[in-house]
């Protein structure tokens, strides 16, 4: 079974998502999900310019012996626009051999080790009350566990702060990366953020009681010791994780965090390889692994991250914007579903355009998500949908302080 075709699908159904597919010589298709969110073209042109023809002619079966002759064969490794692109081949490869034998993915990655997967939904509010509508109404949707985000008096204009009707839980995309050129602006102000957060998670806590999970995720905009400080304040609250509450480029950061809270640390939703994470994982600095499918090269090396993680009690929180496609999203509810060392599962809902263009079989009930029984991934591509919406230049907002500077995403 060689590859006859492979091709790549850029298509903006609410926000742009970069699809290769595969194609065998007898007729089977998989896919593959390529989005790097704000660089989308530079993966699909990666694809279609650098590998596309070194694949037509290969074994489809040689999952393995693929990606180390796309990682290892380009002299060029890593970075999230290779990774991304070696990411679409490994699991539209996977999504061949599933087809190919007719079992959905995770029963090829050694089968079932729970009945679903403890999904996360995210609640937002610009004010206590709509916060708390926000999270009620995810609660209603089934949700078991819920990130809170808020807006900070002093803060402008906050990432990850839905609009209410989004909060809420209607099917509108929300993080959406801005539309046109030049990306918007956002403000931060780290001092404002430290005093407000913590009275948030007290007044949560207050109205949700003390069972309910909470997360929150910091976008990598603290130092090391004022992430230290916060993640000492939100003790009291218990989260279940505070995610990317540094830039974790320089790892040792987090041993200062870790020498003043417990509260558990979530990371790594931006790397790329194994490498990123060898010593956040050796030094136990990290309770979860934040990587997806789709930034981190694929099915393949994200079980053997898991795996390798697994050794030091560190469980998968692996990460599921609605940038990551369906076709990504199902690569890693399949993992998630065969390994031991889960942990949550991340679900942003894709929007009923999106759903229109991939067509899944994954399903979200009680809470609880689900890859389903179709051979394969389980999602399909449809291009005449996808056809309705060309690739749209958007891009995520940046944060600037007060008196212009950048800050950190
Ligand atoms: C998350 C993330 C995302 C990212 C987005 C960037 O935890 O879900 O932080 O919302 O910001 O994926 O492209
Ligand atoms: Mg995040």
């Amino acid at each position: 079974m060689n590859i006859a075709s492979a091709e790549v699908c850029v298509t903006s159904p609410s926000r742009n998502f970069v699809t290769l597919k595969l194609t065998t010589d007898d007729g089977i298709t998989g896919l593959g999900d390529a989005t790097l969110n704000g660089r989308e073209q530079a993966v699909a042109a990666y694809l279609r310019e650098h590998v596309a023809s070194l694949l037509v002619g290969q074994d489809a079966h040689r999952i393995e012996d693929t990606w180390q002759y796309l990682y290892r064969g380009a002299y060029w490794r890593g970075g999230p626009v290779t990774m991304a692109a070696i990411a679409a081949v490994d699991m539209a490869l996977w999504d061949i051999k599933g087809k190919a034998a007719g079992l959905p993915l995770y029963q090829l990655l050694g089968g079932a080790s729970r009945s679903g997967l403890l999904a996360y939904g995210h609640a937002s509010g610009g004010s206590p009350q709509s916060l708390s509508e926000s999270i009620h109404a995810h609660i209603e949707r089934g949700y078991r566990a819920v990130r809170v985000q808020t807006a900070v008096p002093g803060i402008r204009a906050l990432y990850g702060v839905a609009e209410q009707r989004q909060a809420t839980g209607e099917r509108y995309d929300y993080e959406p990366a801005g539309r046109g050129v030049p990306p918007p602006e956002e403000d931060w102000d780290s001092a404002a953020y430290l005093r407000h957060v913590p009275s948030v998670f007290e007044r949560v806590r207050e109205e949700f009681g003390a069972e309910l999970p909470l997360l929150h995720d910091v976008h990598h905009r603290l130092t090391p010791i004022e992430a230290a400080k916060l993640a000492q304040r939100l003790e009291p609250y218990d989260l279940f994780w505070l995610e990317d509450c540094t830039p974790a480029e320089n790892p040792q950061g987090l041993r200062i965090v870790r020498q003043h809270s417990t509260t558990p640390l979530a990371i790594g939703e931006v790397f790329n390889t194994v490498w990123d994470f060898q010593q956040l994982i050796t030094e136990q600095l990290i309770d979860y692994i934040r990587a997806s499918a789709t930034h981190f090269g694929g099915v393949t090396p994200l079980r053997k991250l898991i795996d390798f993680a697994a050794l030091h009690q560190i469980r998968s929180g692996f990460h599921g914007p609605t940038d990551v496609s369906p076709v990504g999203f199902a690569a890693q509810l399949h993992v998630g579903l065969a390994i031991h060392n889960f942990g949550i599962q991340e679900y942003m809902e894709h929007s009923e355009a999106t759903n229109s263009v991939f067509r899944q079989s994954m399903t979200f009930r009680d809470g609880m998500l689900h890859p389903g029984e179709t051979p394969g991934l389980g999602v399909e591509l449809d291009e005449k949908a996808a056809a309705a919406f060309p690739y749209q230049p958007a891009y995520l907002p940046v944060s600037r302080l007060k008196d212009g500077t950048m800050h950190d995403w």
